[in-house]
């Protein structure tokens, strides 16, 4: 009889786990984001993230934008890594994990700027510079072949309807 009411008690308890996770939309404060330890060109970066049960990651707002800051400066990271964001034959940016524009954008002062004449195009979005002295945060384009390492977070299962 007790036993019978632990399995019960159980499936009680994974059933409200499973409901109050079903379509919680995420928010800057309960995203969880991983710095990968590999360092990977854009598209595996994004398969990468797929393959883990995450997404490469999107930053969608000013809220969003410090969250993902604080994060990598409480992680010690001060690098360049790659974000979802890339750019189609139309010349507009893209978040690939979710199919929206990017409205909000962090670009750097003088980003994006296609890699200049001499160099190959750059089509994808990478979160800092680590060339320059002090660390800004902010976004640069890059050569979406440059294998760096690259950012993933949790997946937001409930998007606004205009956002899909
Ligand atoms: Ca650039």
């Amino acid at each position: 009889m007790c036993t019978a009411f632990a399995s019960a008690f159980s499936l009680l308890v994974v059933i409200l786990v499973f409901d109050s996770t079903e379509c919680q939309s995420l928010t800057a404060e309960n995203i969880k984001y991983v710095v990968s330890q590999d360092k990977q060109n854009w598209i595996q970066a994004l398969i990468n993230c797929k393959s883990s049960g995450m997404e490469l990651a999107t930053v969608n707002s000013e809220e969003e934008h410090l969250a993902m800051e604080k994060f990598l400066k409480d992680s010690g990271h001060d690098l360049g890594y790659w974000l979802g964001g890339t750019k189609l034959g139309d010349g507009t940016y893209y978040w690939a994990p979710t199919g929206a524009k990017v409205v909000f954008t962090k670009w750097f002062v003088g980003q994006p700027d296609n890699g200049g004449l001499d160099l190959p195009p750059e089509d994808c979005i990478q979160w800092g510079m680590p060339s320059y002295s002090p660390k800004p945060t902010g976004w640069n384009d890059l050569n979406c072949n440059r294998s760096i390492q690259y950012i993933c977070q949790t997946v937001d299962y409930c998007y606004a309807p205009n956002v899909v």
